[in-house]
């Protein structure tokens, strides 16, 4: 898969893009990973990226051209979908990020200051994501976490391919509490079901466990989630 990043500030993306799964991925070929600055696209002495919003207010707005200029040479003719940061945009979920990872290509601006000049919407096929209801500096931090997400689902990124599916939110659920050894730590204890080799008996455990917390943390997960019959008599199990 084929990402580029149009970015003021190409340099924060070193670290989280080169190290861990997404930088052996990208040294095995399998993401190609393709850093645009745009204040390069812009033309003027001062290679200015901003300017003041018409209309007065506070805050500076990222201007067209230079954005424009660097999409345009980016893009050529290709089709690909503009997926611009901004907290106004459609909240990222698990699931749309396996609809982006099944394409052929992606393409991430990453907004700044108060916004960006509003006529790239009309300009270019985009969509706008959030990564959630809070402010950050800048849209280069929301674009990694996106690149992140989706990485995971190309093919060969992950050690284990069943483990990108069998996540949290895969199935809408939270994960059931993990243990390793050793057994007992500063006199707490590893639940005894999962020393018992009873494998039917730990399964039905930590799908109560996921349900359980599923309930007390993200009861607005446990609406949305397919339950089965077993998953209604194992949380009436609890509340005993
Ligand atoms: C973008 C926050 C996407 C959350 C961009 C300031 C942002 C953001 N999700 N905040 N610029």
């Amino acid at each position: 898969m084929r990402i580029d990043i149009l970015t003021l500030f190409p340099a924060m993306f070193a670290g989280p893009l080169g190290e861990s799964m997404v930088g052996r991925a990208r040294q095995q070929g399998l993401i190609d990973i393709r850093l645009w600055d745009i204040r390069e696209f812009a033309t003027d002495k001062h290679r200015t990226v901003d300017d003041t919003p018409y209309g007065g207010g506070p805050g500076m707005v990222m201007k067209i051209e230079p954005l424009a200029a660097c999409l345009d040479h980016v893009l050529g003719d290709d089709e690909t979908p503009v997926l611009v940061t901004s907290p106004q945009g459609q909240l990222l979920t698990q699931k749309r990020v396996t609809e982006l990872a099944a394409y052929r290509r992606l393409l991430v601006v990453c907004g700044h200051y108060e916004g960006i000049d509003e006529r790239l919407h009309c300009l270019y096929n985009t969509e706008e994501f959030s990564i959630g209801d809070y402010v950050v500096t800048g849209g280069e931090l929301p674009a990694m976490v996106l690149v992140d997400a989706v990485s995971r689902f190309v093919p060969g990124v992950l050690g284990q391919p069943e483990s990108a599916t069998s996540d949290c939110f895969a199935d809408g659920l939270l994960k059931h509490p993990n243990y390793s050894k050793p057994e007992l730590f500063r006199g707490a204890r590893v639940p005894s079901v999962l020393l018992s080799g009873h494998h039917e008996e730990i399964r039905r455990w930590r799908r109560q466990q996921s349900l359980l917390r599923t309930a007390c943390r993200r009861p607005d997960l446990l609406a949305l989630a397919q339950l089965t019959d077993e998953d209604r008599q194992l949380l009436k199990d609890i509340c005993l």
